[in-house]
């Protein structure tokens, strides 16, 4: 075997799906892992390049934050306040802000503006360890504001170390100007949004937010079907707030994932189980809504769902750029296991973003995006809060 460019040696191994019971090395070479092996069975002859003794710190794969809404004008201060003093979400979403209030400061707000605004959200993530991030739209709601988020989203990623997905979210919420006419916007959406995003090439795939203050089913599966025509991925936010279907639908369309699932029932669990569409929790909406449906995460393990696990960093429902912190609350408010929460922001995040050859785990062939963490014990990373600290960055196996 040739000379790797990087070797760790000693390494806590958690490659995305498990932890290693024995000290770990791994080797990169050109940006890709080479080997992963015990180091009882490291050949002398490979340990040359540069060498990394993590003294039995853990090492995982570049976290991937596999849902956010980063890219956004103004703020929701007001109406976190608002919902302390008794109102709840949905009734200022009906009473045009929420959502809206986010779209009005969007459109206002020039390419730049967004950019900037964008790049601390951005970093926040970063200096916890993210790798990959995925990057909706949603908050522009016109052809050329969506297309212009979508702009901003691709532009991070070309300015950063850091892996940006883009996904057109047209089907967020009714704008004003097609108040009465949800299939008119639907319309839009799917003959006019899609397609340009498409031939621009700014959009890897397409979601929707499937529920009673967004869009039906019948009008998510019109989305489905134009995104298909155009070779883009499928996503959809369902089963949040009531149950609707809607993740089911998502699926028999061949979503990568349906995201939040609060209200999915057994059947909707089954309805992924066949069609291998990962379920994506968003612990962070539930908390800040504080809401006490919690997702069925015992049916999606007795089905074999893959469950990602991501921030929803957004304006409204989850003001929260740290994926560490969801770590934790996946454990403490879903009580997934520290190994589950670790997997959802590893190899099932790249799953539910469609990467899964290339990113989220430890083994040969995979893009080496890693994280060195400041402890022995992968579980100390859903445990605690602040600590332990990032020792090591690398993207493509260069540190970031
Ligand atoms: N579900 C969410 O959690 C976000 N979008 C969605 O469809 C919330 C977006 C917001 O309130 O601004
Ligand atoms: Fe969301």
């Amino acid at each position: 075997m040739s000379q790797p460019d990087r070797l760790w040696i000693n390494v806590t191994l958690f490659d995305g799906l498990s932890a290693a019971a024995e000290p770990m090395a791994v080797a990169v070479k050109n940006g890709l892992i080479e080997r992963v092996c015990p180091m009882s069975e490291l050949p002398a002859a490979e340990r040359a390049g540069e060498i990394i003794d993590a003294q039995g710190r853990v090492l995982t794969p570049g976290l991937v934050d596999c849902h956010t809404h980063l890219v956004f004008g103004g703020s929701r201060a007001g109406e976190f306040e608002a919902r302390l003093e008794g109102k709840s979400y949905e009734e200022i979403a009906r009473a045009g802000g929420g959502i809206i209030s986010t779209v009005r400061a969007t459109r206002a707000a020039s390419e730049d503006e967004l950019y900037q605004a964008a790049l601390p959200r951005l970093e926040a993530l970063m200096a916890e360890g993210v790798t990959t991030v995925e990057i909706k739209s949603g908050y522009g709601l016109t052809v050329e504001d969506e297309l212009k988020m979508l702009r901003v989203a691709r532009r991070l990623g070309r300015e950063r170390p850091v892996r940006v997905v883009t996904t057109l979210l047209g089907a967020h919420a009714l704008p004003p100007e097609y108040k009465d006419d949800a299939d008119g916007y639907i319309e839009l959406v799917c003959n006019r949004m899609i397609p340009a995003a498409a031939a621009e090439g700014l959009a890897d795939g397409v979601d929707v937010f499937c529920e009673g203050i967004g869009f039906s089913v019948a009008q998510c599966q019109r989305v489905y079907a134009a995104a298909k025509a155009h070779g883009l991925a499928i996503k959809g936010h369902t089963e949040q707030l009531s149950n609707l279907g809607g993740s089911a639908a998502a699926a028999r369309a061949g979503a990568l994932s349906v995201d939040h699932i609060e209200y999915l029932d057994e059947a909707g669990v089954q309805a992924l189980a066949e069609a291998g569409t990962v379920a994506t929790l968003l612990p962070g909406a539930f908390y800040i809504l504080r809401e006490t449906q919690v997702p069925p995460v015992e049916l999606l393990r007795r089905h074999g769902v893959p469950m990602a696990l991501a921030t929803d960093a957004n304006p409204g429902t989850s003001p929260i750029f740290s994926l560490r912190l969801m770590l934790n609350m996946a454990c403490t408010l879903f009580r997934l296991t520290p190994q589950e929460a670790l997997s959802g922001v590893t190899a099932h995040g790249a799953q539910a973003l469609g990467l899964q050859q290339q990113i989220g785990r430890i083994a040969p062939g995979l893009r080496a995006d890693l994280c060195l963490w400041n402890t022995s014990n992968p579980a100390e990373l859903a445990y605690s809060v602040g600590l332990p600290t990032l020792n090591q960055r690398m993207v493509a196996g260069e540190p970031a």
